[in-house]
């Protein structure tokens, strides 16, 4: 990447709340070196606060968006409506144990799409990864260390369960 210090990947999340799970997201992106901006941004409570981030986004050249909610989560999808960059949703726990916010998620209607991950901390590192593996068709240095990641990941599992 050219510019060291610009980010290229926003993450937004519906509560302060949010946060325990979402650090995994970040965390992951900081130990590619992926420059990120992370906010607080409800499409309930804050929909100015949404609206004026996307606009932003797109002219700081920010090119994968994340989007964390629990609950009636129409974060990621609010969005996704607002940009034609891609967005990832992760779900967040809930009263019903994220189910509620997963199927917010997830049930876009046709023509608005919204790139899904799991529950908690498996979405939150999973939709970083993702992010990176967007990223690394336009950027050599991600990819080789995607491909390193993947490397040591085989390795660290063993062959077999004894
Ligand atoms: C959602 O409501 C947030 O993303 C959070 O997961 C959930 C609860 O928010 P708080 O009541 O903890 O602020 O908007």
């Amino acid at each position: 990447m050219n510019n060291k210090k610009k980010p290229v990947v926003g993450i937004i999340m519906g509560s302060k709340s949010d946060w325990t799970i979402m650090k995994n997201c970040c965390e992951t992106l900081k130990s590619f070196q992926i420059n990120y901006d992370v906010r607080v941004i409800s499409a309930h409570r804050t929909p100015k606060r949404l609206e004026k981030f996307i606009k932003e986004s797109k002219k700081k050249g920010i090119e994968v968006l994340i989007a964390a909610a629990g609950g009636a989560a129409h974060l990621a999808g609010v969005t996704a409506s607002l940009t034609t960059i891609p967005v990832l949703g992760v779900p967040m726990e809930s009263v019903v144990k994220g189910i509620d916010s997963l199927l917010s998620t997830v049930q876009m209607p046709a023509g608005v799409p919204v790139a899904t991950f799991a529950i908690g901390k498996a979405g939150a590192i999973n939709s970083a990864l993702f992010a990176i593996s967007i990223l690394s068709i336009r950027y050599p240095d991600i990819n080789k260390k995607l491909k390193k990641y993947r490397e040591n990941f085989e390795k660290k599992v063993p062959k077999r369960p004894f």
